[in-house]
Parts: C-alpha cells; structure tokens; sequence
C-alpha cells in the first residue's frame, strides 16, 4: 500500500497537475517588461539570472485587459516559473569555455567522474540520475582541431560506464568496448576532429539506460582559425522519465525544465548569437528548436559553410548543429520545441533581447 502512495507522476498526470502553472503561448507574444534592463544585462557572456525577480509584467492586449482568472495563468516566466534553478545556477551548461586559435602540440585535460545523483528537475519532482560530474548534461568538452584531447574519466557510479566521443578516434577510444567498472579509470586521449558542434554520452548497455538516465554532453571542436566573436550558448536538449514508464514525461534544455523562462537568456540587438545546439533526448524520435520573431543561419553539425535560413530545425537523437542568429528587434522572445507537447512539459524559454 505504502508503495502505492510513493509519489508517481505519469506524463498525463504530470500535464493535469502542471496546467494551471503552464500559460498559453499566446498571450506572452505581448508581454512587455518593465525594468528588465539591469545592471546584469551588461555582463558579457553573464545569464540574466535574477533580472527578472520583482518585475512587472503585462499583457501587451492593451490598457483595461482584465487580469487573468487563473493566477498562473500569465506567469509562465520569471520567478513564478515551476524550475527549481537558482538563477546562475547552471550557467557552466550553457556558457563554454573560450575558442583558442590553433597551436601544435597543445594538450585540452578535462576530468569526468560518474555518479548517482537524485536531482530535482521540476518544482518539487526528483529523478534518480546518472552523472557526469553531477550535473544532467555533463560538462561542456571544448577543444580546437587537432588539440590532444585528454578525458580522465573516473566511474563513481554504481553502474559500469563509459565515454563514447562522437567524431574521429582510434577505434580504443570509443567507448565501447572498454567498460569502465564502479571504482576504476579510463583516460582517452586522442586529437580533436573533425571541428564542428558534437556530443558524447554513456555507450555501455543497455544504452537507452544509460543515456536516458543523464549521461551526456556537448562536446565542441573549433576550427583553427576560431569563428567570428559572439555570444555563444551551448543548449542541450533531453528529457526526463521521472516514473520509469519507457517515456519522458518532462523535457528540458541544459538541466532543470523551464530554465530559461525562469531566467531569461540576455542578449544584446545586433549582436551574434551563436548557440551549439544537440539533441539527447531518449525515446522520442524527434525534438527541435524554434525561435519567435527572428530567423537564424543553421549549419549541420557545425563541419561546413553550407547553411540553412529558417526558424525551426528538428533533430533526432545525436543531430545536432549550430545556429547564428542576430536579433533585429528588443523584447522578449520565446524559443521552444516546436514538437508543443514537448513546450508545456519544460522545454521553453525566453530571449530579453535589450538595446
Ligand atoms: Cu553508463
């Protein structure tokens, strides 16, 4: 009986429970912010983080709109937001670490440990994950071509595991046959290429386990001469099957779902934004990203100048690619999966795009 009562929350009743708190898309279109301009905004390559605590928001339908009904009804950004995140909390997923122009014989160390770790990924809901370096997706992997990469992996889980590096390596690199037990080590080592936007994640089996459970991150490779500057981003999309029912019933960009519609992304007008975008999500064949009121370049997987202009791109499980993108006008604009069952489940966010 008593496991009966355990706290279980299907997709649908996780929908149910969270639909007072999920805001229609349609009226945000018209927000305006008042005060969103902070001190903050100015902090290059900084997240907004609390900027929006305390601000006032109205529908932009214009003066005498009743007040919604629903309380929660308008608030599906700022700190109403059901995202347990504190506001830079998780700014190490989404900020990588500088490009560095090409140099013989330089060496990139990065250090991963696996672990169990139960993490709260909505308001009040926990998931028994597997890590890398505690966090779901592990750390961000940056190296410029022909960089040695240098991964020391530790296994402080309780499962074996494994690193598996999408790109070019020795075939003893790869993360697949050389199980990693709890307790022991691996180092892989091996040069960086081909440049472009890639991805790694667990590869012992079963592995639909272990890449649902969290194991996976952004692993980026930068060509010699390092692109133009920008704003880079790094969002990785995935999912959370928080009752073990072989589906997401949560879905999330770089960790806690709603991140970034409790703490919108600031950027700048004009400027260059450049987000690495990978899709990690298990079960479900498709995710994408689309972005309101602005087109961006989209370049496959990073490796070419080849590129597409649009508002929306799918991926499938390991795709992934880079966007740029330069804001024409200020606001806030939302980006979400445009699979919208995904949207309302936490994969949204916002742009506050200031002068
Ligand atoms: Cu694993």
């Amino acid at each position: 009986m008593l496991q009966g009562m355990k706290r279980k929350l299907s997709r649908r009743q996780f929908l149910v429970t969270a639909a007072p708190l999920m805001v229609a898309t349609a009226p945000l279109a018209g927000l305006a912010v008042a005060g969103a301009a902070s001190a903050d905004d100015s902090r290059p390559g900084s997240h907004s983080g609390g900027d929006m605590d305390g601000m006032e928001m109205t529908t932009g339908a214009g003066a005498g709109t009743k007040p919604s009904a629903y309380p929660g009804h308008a608030s599906m950004i700022g700190p109403s937001v059901p995202s347990p995140a504190g506001p830079h909390e998780f700014d190490a997923l989404l900020y990588p670490p500088a490009s560095l122009p090409h140099q013989p014989g330089r060496v990139r160390e990065y250090d991963i440990v696996a672990t169990d770790r139960d993490i709260e990924v909505v308001n009040g809901v926990t998931f028994a994950a597997w890590t890398y370096n505690g966090t779901v997706p592990g750390p961000i992997i940056r190296a410029t071509e022909d960089d040695l990469l240098r991964v020391k992996f530790h296994n402080a889980g309780s499962h074996p595991h494994t690193i598996h590096f999408h790109g070019i390596h020795p075939a003893n690199m790869d993360g697949v046959f050389e199980i990693v037990d709890p307790g022991g080590s691996l180092t892989y080592e091996f040069p960086a290429k081909p440049y472009g936007m890639h991805l790694y994640h667990c590869h012992a089996a079963p592995l639909k386990k272990h890449i649902h459970k969290g194991l996976y991150g952004a692993f980026i490779i930068d060509p010699p001469t390092p692109r133009p500057p920008a704003r880079e981003l790094v969002m990785v999309m995935h999912g959370y099957d928080t009752d073990g029912d072989g589906a997401n019933n949560i879905y999330a960009v770089n960790g806690p779902a709603f991140l970034y519609a409790k703490h919108p992304i600031n950027v700048r007008r004009g400027e260059l934004v450049r987000i690495y975008l990978a899709n990690l999500t298990e079960f479900d064949l498709i995710n994408s990203f689309h972005l309101h009121g602005e087109m961006f370049r989209y370049y496959p997987t990073g490796t070419g100048s080849a590129y597409e202009y649009t508002d929306t791109v799918m991926l499938c499980q390991g795709q992934r690619g880079i966007l740029e993108i330069e804001f024409s006008n200020t606001g806030l604009f939302m980006f979400h999966a445009h699979v919208t069952e995904f949207t309302e489940l936490g994969w949204m966010g916002y742009f506050n795009v200031s002068e």
